[in-house]
């Protein structure tokens, strides 16, 4: 358990009068506050929560009826932390939402310094353009937009399309160097053929003497079919993890590192019946549930989910996932901002 490094020490009338008269010069005694700051052990201010689909889903639907795609930019609901209310975060460094486009729209083309992924939740038909290169969605696939490249969605199908976006924004904005652009014009031009960006890059080929200069993925679709196909073979062998099933990460195939700098991705299968060892990290994860049903239990409470359900693991909570059917969960999390930083500890 988590408890204060030091005890705030009483407070006297020479010290209150102190204080006082050190604040007019916007100086405050750190041994008053000591103990909200360092703690034995990480301190959340997020909560574990579930969000379940089927309760979600009337109200993302109804939101088609109250404002257009275009005219909201993007029209998504947020997912906010139940303790972080008005913040527009789901953990303290992640933010997640449901979005939705509907069959016609478009949300203009735009860039920003935070990075964003999207994760296919119902739905067909529609694209995310990248640099005007359409990645048409699936279910269950994943798209990345890293910083600063130009994005936009469009619905050139015929149901609703749902996705989760996973951006790294409140990270960002407690950092600070948050920028943003609107395309100039109406429309952003049309890009490379759909496709391209997976044979350039997601062949296990690269373009010869292509030189590297981020740290974000080069490939921008990683499609559902690949991706369960992949897991399933991994999962025929008997090297299944005591805590994570068969759990495998999306990678950046030029550093075999992370798809984006702040943002690690991954696909787990749990099989039928499992029942994982407990799973503690600094970093936050966000889960969401493509197929089958199960329960994680979170520090003390259980939280049951099924398909399309997405829920949260806050930093520091012990976590351990049950199966009661195959299921398959996507997760994304802050790890690789504890890794780079030297501050990334788990129980592994
Ligand atoms: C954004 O650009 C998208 O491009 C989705 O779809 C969610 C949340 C905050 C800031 C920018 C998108 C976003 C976002």
């Amino acid at each position: 358990m988590s408890r204060a490094l030091h005890e705030k020490p009483a407070m006297t009338n020479t010290r209150a009068d102190f204080y006082g008269r050190m604040a007019e010069q916007h100086m405050t005694p750190l041994w008053e506050v000591l103990h909200t700051l360092l703690a034995t052990e990480p301190v959340t201010e997020a909560t574990p929560h579930k969000w379940d689909y089927d309760a979600c889903r009337p109200y993302i639907l109804e939101s088609a009826n109250v404002i257009s795609a275009e005219e909201a930019e993007r029209r998504v609901m947020v997912l906010e932390n139940p303790t972080l209310e008005g913040k527009s975060r789901i953990s303290e460094a992640l933010y997640a939402g449901l979005q939705l486009i509907m069959p016609g729209e478009v949300a203009p083309a735009h860039r920003h310094s935070p990075c964003a992924l999207r994760f296919i939740v119902e739905g067909s038909g529609a694209y995310t353009a990248l640099n005007g290169e359409k990645a048409y969605m699936e279910v269950g696939d994943l798209i990345l937009t890293p910083s600063w490249v130009w994005h936009d969605h469009g619905h050139d199908g015929d149901v609703p399309v749902v996705w989760l976006d996973g951006l790294d924004i409140p990270l960002v904005r407690d950092l600070g160097p948050v920028f943003a652009e609107p395309y100039p014009e109406a429309e952003f031009p049309t890009g490379r053929p759909t496709g391209d960006n997976m044979a350039r890059y997601g062949s296990n080929m690269r373009p010869f003497g292509e030189k590297v200069t981020s740290e974000n993925s080069p490939v921008f679709h990683y499609p559902y079919v690949e991706i369960r196909e992949t897991i399933d073979t991994v999962s025929k062998a008997q090297d299944m993890d005591a805590r994570h099933g068969y759990k495998l990460e999306y990678i950046n195939p030029h550093t075999g590192g992370p798809v984006m700098p702040t943002i690690a991705t991954y696909m787990q299968k749990l099989p039928k019946g499992f029942a994982g060892d407990d799973y503690q990290t600094t970093a936050a994860w966000v889960y969401h549930c493509v197929e089958g049903s199960g329960r994680t239990s979170i520090g003390d409470e259980t939280i049951e989910w099924k398909a399309k359900d997405t829920f949260v693991v806050p930093t520091w909570y012990k976590h351990r996932h049950e199966a009661d059917d195959d299921a398959f969960l996507f997760s994304f999390t802050d790890q690789p901002v504890h890794e780079k930083l030297g501050l990334f500890r788990d129980n592994m």
